[in-house]
């Protein structure tokens, strides 16, 4: 596993100081401006590959060899050939061109999600977006009167619960003005002609149990628009998702929502943004009123008053005429954004410093520059369900996140070794495909896989090659997704968002045309933390292996497995609504009735310490017997940021002690060693398996005996190697009545957890705490009871952590003797 090429996605902010955005645009290497093909070698410093940074991409000018890109947001290293040691030579590779065509096209297209926390109106602005664009003709409200339910919550479950469960696409045309990097001056701000820009949207849940959905598909957006309260704030999904974003270094809007609560205060929550995500953000709008009196919103920028009127505030005017209640805030806020925005920005930074006047046009081009370049956040607010804002915040996403030619995205060339560089994407049409298959779905009519196409043309009809199973296959239909229905079309181009029918493939499989042997990088999966068994009730009907067939290709963090010594079917995943929603679809879409266990946490084991092994499995049976010999270390491992994988295998033996051709067969010892613990029979996470020698013989040797070798090997490292036993470990958020705040401390220590924050406001408390989720059953119905119902929790896996001594010690016990008992 390990031999496989870590690939990250690679978007680029300058981090030096001294390089603005503007440079990077011009620099906007992978698209050189003039006919040539830049052919400038690519060089890697091996030093480069160490975890959680990027190889060096020295191509990008065209001489600017050495520049270091972190993953995340993290600041960049410069580094020079010279002091990073030996520089190796990688073949020349020469970039494709964007035609004008190109450009054209994706200076209009915005590729968005909408994330946030829980019911903070994601699916209710997403609908807003759909009527203003024309793509629905009604509002329909999720959990609404009229039983209708939101465009985007199209599954059934989705709409009685009132939850998204399925993140759902959509595309959309909006007239608006051009992004201010194309505007000349000061009065082009406002007078340019409207054009239109393709949105695609991808609308994801909130609650944490579905949090894959939200990871594929910031892995395939080039912005996302941040949704908040403006009552709640930050609060524990907007952390998570704020994580997702930074890992896939997706620029964001933020969304200050619901500004007609009571107790709305947007300013608040731009301060928890910069507190407490450690964001620089400021808002580039002041709400006119709050609560019931919310009436529109100052674009504090382009210093207009904006109001929504006519059917369903179908209809936006705009005036000069700032209210007279919120003249002097605007003047305070817009010195606040020219302030925080400075220190994102070089341009404006300089003007700011030299006391230059500084015009709206410096503002909104630096906003642009500063949040393409992860500098910084610009912030709305609005209210969806009054039908606010809205507008004003889809010239947000057109003027200030990224087209996809913004973005740098890049795929590792497989034919070349895995510590190779990766290679830029450019998303050209005339350039050879190269697609990301992000997500299955079973439909009415086969499989429904959507694909981000980063380089070339996807054509219906058309022949494409899955780089990680070598097979051809034909793309026999081809479309857009509107939620549930779907547009038919004969071609997607570069930088788009589809889905096509009928394709074989797992989730995160890449598509190429066969020309290249392109593969882009896998997903952060996380691991599933709770487990129940589930069988159907009655008769055994090959629907129940059907339906968990299909729920587990679609879905990553489901997993089913058959457990050897009980032989009960065990499903496990993020937490009990992840689990009851699927066996609740095998109910409603299989038509098996299923009986579950009780819900079991997904305990782990593994080991603290490096420990060797050297292991020789042996057997003489008459005629040729069986022989292998492997050497290493089994060592603890991380988790790697970007994939969340934490086991690995890796191959250092050299000279051919042990023949090429049984290497395999090793490393699929090591896996199968690692389904089941010796402590307690739980999986093993957390180590890496390194062979380092062994030794074949010339007749005796085969797979089995290389594989039972390993198997050997690492039981006997493991012993050694103090294993323990790990438990997940939840973050907790309470919200309740201050009234309760005693009892639910009290409830919270009781169950062992480890308060981390509370925090008051007004009449209501947040506490933040830890808690091993093993202790957080029936944590619901005591807190309702003890709140008077009005009192609200939410939980998300924050890590696996060592169970106490004493509780490793019953449960290896317990485990001894069931084995015993077994024998
Ligand atoms: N007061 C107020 N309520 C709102 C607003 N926007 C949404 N809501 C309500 O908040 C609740 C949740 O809205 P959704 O749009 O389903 O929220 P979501 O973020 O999509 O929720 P999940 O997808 O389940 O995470 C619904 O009852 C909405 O009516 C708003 O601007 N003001
Ligand atoms: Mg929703």
């Amino acid at each position: 596993m390990s031999t496989l090429p870590r690939l990250v996605r690679l978007r680029c902010p300058p981090t030096s100081s001294s390089l603005t955005r503007t440079s990077i645009l011009r620099r906007q290497p992978i698209l050189p401006s003039s006919s040539v093909i830049v052919s400038t070698p690519i060089r890697l410093l091996r030093s480069a590959t160490t975890a959680g940074t990027l190889p060096i991409l020295s191509a990008l000018s065209g001489g600017n060899a050495g520049r270091r890109w972190a993953s995340s947001a993290a600041a960049v290293k410069e580094e020079t050939e010279e002091s990073a040691g030996a520089a190796e030579e990688w073949p020349e590779r020469v970039l494709p061109i964007m035609s004008e065509g190109d450009k054209g096209r994706l200076r209009r297209q915005r590729n968005v999600g909408i994330s946030a926390h829980i019911d903070s109106g994601k699916t209710t602005l997403t609908e807003r977006v759909l009527y203003y664009t024309g793509r629905v003709r009604d509002i329909h409200e999720v959990r609404g009167r009229d039983g209708v339910g939101a465009k985007m919550d199209s599954m059934e479950l989705e709409r009685e619960k009132g939850i998204t469960i399925q993140s759902a696409a959509t595309f959309c045309d909006w007239l608006a003005p051009p992004p201010p990097s194309e505007v000349k001056d000061v009065a082009g701000l406002d007078g340019a002609e409207k054009d239109n820009f393709a949105i695609n949207i991808i609308d994801t849940p909130g609650h944490v149990d579905f949090t894959i959905e939200v990871e594929r598909a910031l892995r395939v957006l080039d912005g996302a628009v941040l949704v908040l309260c403006s009552v709640s704030g930050v609060q524990s999904q907007t952390i998570t998702v704020d994580r997702q974003m930074r890992r896939y270094n997706v620029p964001r809007l933020a969304f200050i929502n619901k500004m007609d609560r009571a107790g709305a205060n947007p300013f608040r929550v731009v301060n928890q943004l910069r507190n407490k995500l450690k964001m620089n953000a400021a808002a580039v709008q002041v709400p006119i009123g709050a609560e019931s009196d919310f009436r529109g919103v100052v674009d504090i920028v382009r210093m207009k008053a904006i109001y929504n009127e006519g059917t369903k505030g179908n209809q936006i005017v705009e005036s000069d005429e700032i209210p007279e209640s919120v003249r002097d805030l605007v003047e305070e806020k817009r010195a606040e954004l020219i302030e925080h925005l400075s220190d994102a920005d070089k341009t404006l930074c300089d003007l700011f410093l030299d006391e230059q006047p500084i015009s709206n046009l410096d503002i909104a081009q630096a906003l642009r520059r500063a949040t393409i370049s992860l500098r910084f956040t610009p912030v709305f607010v609005g209210s969806a369900i009054k039908n606010t804002g809205i507008q004003p915040l889809l010239d947000g996403v057109t003027s200030y996140l990224p087209s996809p030619d913004e973005v740098h995205n890049q795929a590792l060339d497989a034919a070349l070794p895995a510590h190779a560089p990766p290679v830029p994407l450019v998303p050209a049409q005339e350039a050879p495909l190269v697609g990301l298959a992000f997500k299955l779905e079973e439909g009415r009519y086969g499989q429904l896989t959507y694909m981000r196409v980063y380089q070339g043309e996807l054509k219906r009809g058309s022949l494409i090659f899955n780089a990680r199973t070598g097979k051809k296959v034909k793309v026999p239909r081809l479309v857009r997704m509107h939620s549930d229905e779907m547009e038919d079309v004969e071609s997607i181009g570069a930088g788009e968002i589809c889905a096509m029918f009928g394709v074989e493939c797992s989730s995160g499989d890449t598509f190429t045309d066969g020309s290249t042997s392109f593969s882009m990088t896998s997903m952060f999966v996380p691991e599933p933390v709770i487990s129940l068994s589930i069988r159907p009730e009655g008769n055994e009907s090959p629907n129940f292996s059907r339906a968990l067939n299909r729920f587990q290709k679609e879905d990553p963090t489901f997993r089913v497995h058959v457990d050897s010594e009980s032989q009960e079917t065990i499903i496990s995943g993020m937490g009990e609504l992840h689990l009851d929603i699927y066996v609740e679809r095998m109910k409603r879409e299989y038509n098996v009735a299923c009986i579950t266990g009780k819900p079991r946490v997904a305990f782990r084991e593994t080991i603290t310490v490096p420990s060797k092994f050297d292991y020789t499995h042996k057997k003489q049976s008459g005629g040729s017997g069986q022989f292998g010999k492997v050497k290493g270390t089994l060592e603890p491992m991380e988790i790697d940021p970007d994939t969340g994988k934490d086991t690995a295998f890796e191959n250092r033996v050299i000279g051919g002690n042990i023949p090429n051709q049984y290497i395999p067969a090793i490393e699929k010892g090591f896996q199968e060693a690692l389904d089941r613990g010796q402590l307690t029979g739980h999986p093993i996470n957390g180590c890496k398996f390194i062979l380092e020698d062994g030794a074949a013989h010339v007749n005796d040797s085969n797979e089995l005996s290389f594989r039972l070798a390993a198997l050997g090997a690492f039981r006997e490292a493991f012993g050694k190697a103090k294993p323990v036993v790990l438990e997940p470990v939840m973050t907790v958020e309470v919200v309740a009545p201050i009234e309760f705040q005693g009892n639910v401390i009290g409830a919270i220590n009781q169950r062992k957890g480890t308060i981390i924050d509370t925090e008051i406001r007004d009449d209501e408390f947040t506490l933040t705490a830890e808690v091993a989720l093993n202790d957080m059953f029936g944590y619901s119905s005591q807190l309702r009871g003890m709140t008077q119902g009005k009192g609200e929790f939410s939980m998300e896996y924050k890590t696996h952590a060592p169970v106490m001594p004493n509780v490793q010690k019953e449960m290896t016990e317990a485990y001894r003797k069931k084995q015993l008992d077994r024998n």
